[in-house]
C-alpha cells in the first residue's frame, strides 16, 4: 500500500495549547504521533513510504477562502514583526488570538489579531514558524493519496500531520488548518460520486460545513455527542444538509463510554447509507482517538474493534483514500493504525 508522508510536519510543533479553564498544556497533536505510526508501518511488509506530489494551491483554494489561506501563510512572520519579545524567544510562543468573532455577523478586520479571532475557532490550532508549510505538505499527502487511489483503483494512506477535519472553508481549529480530506474529496468529485466517512472521535465540523449544500459528496461523521464533547456546537443528528445537499450529510452522535459493540452498530448504519448512495470513491477521515484510554476521548474502542471497523469499511470494496486525523494515545497509535490499514492492502 502506498503511504504518502512528508517530514515537513516536524516544524509544526507549538509549545503549548490552551484547554478549558484557560489551562496551558503540552501540545497533544505532536510529532511523536507520526514516529509511532512510522515505526509500526516499518515493521510490516506492505507499507510503501512515498513523498507526496506538489499540487500547488489550486485544489486547496477550491475548498478554502483565499484570504484565510493568506492569513495562514503570513501569520507567523507578522506576529514576529509585531512584538520584539516574541521575536527574541520565538520557540516559547505560539500565535493565538484572545478575542473571537461571532461568526456570520462579522468580518475579518485588517489587524493580525482581528484576522486571528476571525479565522480561528478555538485555542488549539496554534500557529508557529513551520505551520503553514506543514499544512500544505499535509494537504499534498491527501491529494497524492486521492490521485493514487483513483489511478490505481485501490486504497492508499495519507499520513497527514497536521490533521484537517475541524478546519472549515475559512477557519482553523482543533489542531487543523487545511481540511485535507475535504480537499481530496473535492478533487475526486470531478471524477464521480464521493462518500466521505469520518471516524475520528470528534465531530468533523469543518468537513460538514464545506459540503453541507452539496449532493455530490456524501459526508458522514460518527463521534462523541456534541452535547458533551468538542466541537460542542455542531454534529447533532438532525443536521442532515441543506438546499441541494439536504439528505447528503449524516451525524452519528454517540454517548460517553461507547465501546466496540455500540460503535460497530452505528458504523453498520453509516455503511448502509453509503451503499445506498453508491459512490465511486471513498475518503476515510481516520482518527484513532475513539481508542480506549485516549487522553482526549471518552470511548472504549479496542484494537480488535479497529480490526473489525477496518474489515467492515473495506467490505464496501471501494477505492479509498485513507486520511490521518487525530489519535493521542501515542503508545498504541502505531499498532491501531496498522491494524485498521491491514484490511485495505
Ligand atoms: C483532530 C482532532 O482530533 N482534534 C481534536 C481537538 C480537540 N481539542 C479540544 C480538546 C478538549 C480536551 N478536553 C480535556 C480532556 C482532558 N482530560
Ligand atoms: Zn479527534
Amino acid at each position: 500500500m502506498k503511504i504518502f508522508y512528508s517530514e515537513e510536519h516536524r516544524n509544526h510543533y507549538p509549545p503549548y495549547e490552551v484547554f478549558d479553564g484557560g489551562k496551558r498544556v503540552e501540545y497533544f497533536e505532536n510529532p511523536d504521533r507520526m514516529d509511532r505510526i512510522l515505526s509500526a508501518l516499518g515493521k510490516t511488509d506492505w507499507a510503501e513510504l512515498t513523498e507526496p506530489e506538489d499540487f500547488g494551491l489550486d485544489p486547496i483554494l477550491a475548498v478554502h477562502d483565499k484570504e484565510y489561506i493568506n492569513f495562514l501563510a503570513s501569520c507567523w512572520t507578522e506576529w514576529l514583526a509585531s512584538d520584539p519579545e516574541i521575536a527574541a524567544t520565538p520557540e516559547r510562543h505560539a500565535f493565538l488570538p484572545a478575542t473571537f468573532a461571532l461568526r456570520r455577523k462579522t468580518r475579518p478586520t485588517s489587524s493580525l489579531h482581528g484576522r486571528g479571532g476571525y479565522y480561528m475557532m478555538d485555542l488549539s490550532a496554534c500557529i508557529v514558524a513551520g505551520t503553514y508549510k506543514a499544512a500544505l505538505a499535509s494537504a499534498n499527502c491527501a491529494l497524492s493519496a486521492a490521485s493514487s487511489s483513483f489511478t490505481l483503483q485501490n486504497s492508499s494512506f495519507a499520513l497527514c500531520r497536521p490533521p484537517g477535519h475541524h478546519a472549515g472553508k475559512d477557519y482553523a481549529g482543533g489542531y487543523c488548518f487545511i481540511n485535507n480530506a475535504s480537499v481530496a474529496a473535492n478533487r475526486l468529485s470531478s471524477k464521480g460520486k464521493v462518500a466521505l466517512l469520518d471516524i475520528d472521535y470528534h465531530g468533523g465540523n469543518g468537513t460538514q460545513d464545506i459540503f453541507y449544500e452539496r449532493s455530490d459528496v456524501f459526508t458522514i461523521s460518527i463521534h462523541g455527542d456534541p452535547d458533551y464533547e468538542y466541537p460542542h456546537y455542531t454534529g447533532f443528528a438532525d443536521e442532515t444538509g441543506a438546499g441541494a445537499g439536504l439528505g447528503f450529510h449524516r451525524n452519528f452522535p454517540l454517548p460517553k463510554d461507547t465501546g466496540d459493540e455500540g460503535y460497530l452498530a452505528a458504523l453498520d448504519d453509516a455503511l448502509e447509507m453509503i451503499r445506498k448512495f453508491a459512490p465511486n470513491h471513498l475518503v476515510l477521515s481516520t482518527g484513532m482517538d475513539t481508542f480506549d484510554g485516549d487522553p482526549l476521548g471518552k470511548f472504549h474502542v479496542t484494537r480488535e474493534g479497529f480490526a473489525e471497523i477496518g474489515k467492515r469499511i473495506a467490505g464496501l470494496k471501494l477505492p479509498t483514500a485513507i486520511i490521518m486525523e487525530g489519535g493521542y494515545a501515542n503508545e498504541a497509535l502505531g499498532t491501531n493504525v496498522t491494524t485498521l490499514l491491514e484490511n485495505f492492502k
